[in-house]
């Protein structure tokens, strides 16, 4: 009799433990996993870091409210890409970013990244 009451006791330990475990994992989620949104407005990125993970696809939104057209465009990033928006517009693609490290992203509209349309893309 002890000894089922031992091993229950073991159960309860074990069933508990997954359950703080499974609780660390949902935490780490958030509402909107995979997608990174950044707004384009006055010539600046918002934000101006953005942070993926190699070998996790992601979904890149841009959204322009600007009344003129902005890209994203990165120097390096694996695979290249580029969202275009049209004017007060909003773009996405998906993608999964293959090289951990540090780039550099701008808007390749002229003159555009001179006027403060730049900064960092983090894949981890
Ligand atoms: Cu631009």
């Amino acid at each position: 009799m002890s000894r089922v009451r031992r091993w229950a006791a073991a159960a309860a330990l074990v069933l508990l433990a997954a359950g703080a475990a499974a609780c660390g994992s949902t935490s780490l989620a958030a509402p909107e996993r995979g997608v990174v949104r950044v707004d384009a407005q006055n010539y600046r990125f918002d934000p101006d870091t953005i942070h993926f993970k190699a070998g996790r696809p992601v979904r890149l939104v841009l959204q322009n409210h600007d009344p003129v057209k902005h890209n994203i465009s990165f120097k390096g990033l694996e695979p290249q890409v580029l969202v275009v928006t049209p004017f007060k517009g909003e773009q996405a693609i998906v993608f999964t970013p293959s090289r951990p490290g540090t780039y550099y992203m701008y808007c390749s509209e002229p003159g555009h990244e001179q006027l403060g349309m730049h900064g960092t893309a983090i894949v981890e």
